[in-house]
C-alpha cells in the first residue's frame, strides 16, 4: 500500500506562536475523530506529529498555508491511515524495491564521519533485566537465527522519509528465544554513540519489528548502524536505534536521547 502522503521536503520552523496555533487546532480536529481511548496522545502531540499525521511539512515562510493544508488533511484523516497509526498491531506499508530511496540517507546526533566504528570481534549484545537468559550474544549468533526482510519507509520528524531495504531477525522471535517477559511493559536499548531510546512491548512484538543486519542485501554498513539496529516501521526514525549493544527488559519506561529533550516518547502517535 503506497499512502504517498510522507514525503516531504525539509521544512523551516514556524514561529512559537504559530506552532501554538497549529498544535492546538490539530489536537481539536483530532479530539473530534479519535475514540475516547486514543485521545490520551492528543497531549503529546508534537508539530513533527501533526507533520506526519497530515504528510504536509509545517513551514514558517509560507503565510502559514502549509499550516492550513496540514490541518485539511488531518481534517480528512482516513480510517486506514488512523489503523496504521493507533493500532498496535496494523502494518506499515511496504514497497517495490523500484522505490527504494538511493543513497539512502544518513542521520545522526553528529555528522556522518563521526559514527562508530564497531569491532565484529569484540561485538557482544547485552540482554539485561526481565529476561530468563542474560547471556549477551555475538553477532554470528544473531546471524545464524531465521532472518526476514522489509521494504518499509523510515521517517524522521526533521522533515524526511525514504524507503529502504532491511533484513534481521524478528526482534519477537529474539525476545521469546530468551525468555524475556513479554508482559512486561518497555524495552530500552544503549547504543554504541551514547544514543539511547525505548518502545513499548506491543510495539516490540509487532511482526515488522527486526533486529536489522543488513541495508539492501550487504552487512549493515557502519552509517546505518552496523553492527545491527532496530528497525521499527511503526515508530518514527529517532525510535530506531542504531549500533545497539544492549537492551533491557523493564516495566519502568526509560528515557531517550531526543524523547529527553522533549520528543514524544510514543513517536508513532
Ligand atoms: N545510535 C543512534 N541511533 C539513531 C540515531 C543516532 O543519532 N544514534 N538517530 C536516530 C534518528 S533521529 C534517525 S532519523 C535515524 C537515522 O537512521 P539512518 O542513518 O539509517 O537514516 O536513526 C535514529 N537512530
Ligand atoms: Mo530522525
Amino acid at each position: 500500500m503506497e499512502t504517498g502522503f510522507f514525503s516531504r521536503p525539509r521544512p523551516a520552523p514556524l514561529a512559537p506562536a504559530e506552532e501554538a496555533a497549529a498544535l492546538k487546532a490539530a489536537r481539536g480536529l483530532l479530539a473530534a475523530r479519535l475514540p475516547s481511548s486514543r485521545r490520551g496522545f492528543l497531549r503529546r502531540l508534537t508539530l513533527g506529529g501533526v507533520a506526519l499525521l497530515s504528510g504536509c511539512s509545517l513551514r514558517g515562510d509560507d503565510g502559514g498555508d502549509s499550516v492550513e493544508q496540514a490541518l485539511m488533511a488531518i481534517s480528512r484523516f482516513n480510517d486506514a491511515a488512523q489503523g496504521w497509526l493507533f493500532d498496535p498491531a496494523a502494518l506499515a506499508p511496504t514497497y517495490p524495491g523500484s522505490m527504494i530511496t538511493r543513497p539512502f540517507p544518513f542521520n545522526g546526533f553528529y555528522p556522518e564521519a563521526l559514527a562508530p566504528v564497531v569491532d565484529e570481534a569484540d561485538y557482544q549484545l547485552e540482554v539485561r533485566g526481565r529476561v530468563a537468559d542474560r547471556r549477551p550474544w555475538r553477532l554470528a549468533q544473531l546471524w545464524a537465527l531465521p532472518q526476514q526482510e522489509q521494504i518499509t519507509r523510515h521517517i524522521c520528524v526533521e522533515g524526511w522519509s525514504a524507503i529502504g531495504r532491511w533484513g534481521g531477525v524478528p526482534f519477537a522471535d529474539f525476545l521469546r528465544r530468551v525468555g524475556a517477559d513479554l508482559g512486561a511493559r518497555y524495552v530500552g536499548f544503549e547504543c554504541a554513540d551514547g544514543y539511547y531510546t525505548a518502545i513499548d512491548m506491543p510495539t516490540a512484538l509487532h511482526p515488522q519489528t527486526l533486529i536489522a543486519l543488513s541495508y539492501d542485501g550487504q552487512v549493515l554498513p557502519r552509517s546505518y548502524g552496523f553492527p545491527m539496529k532496530l528497525r521499527i516501521p511503526t515508530k518514527l526514525g529517532y525510535k530506531n536505534p542504531k549500533h545497539v549493544r544492549a537492551l533491557f527488559v523493564t516495566d519502568r519506561r526509560p528515557g531517550g536521547y531526543w524523547e529527553d529533550q522533549g520528543y514524544n516518547w510514543f513517536g508513532g502517535l
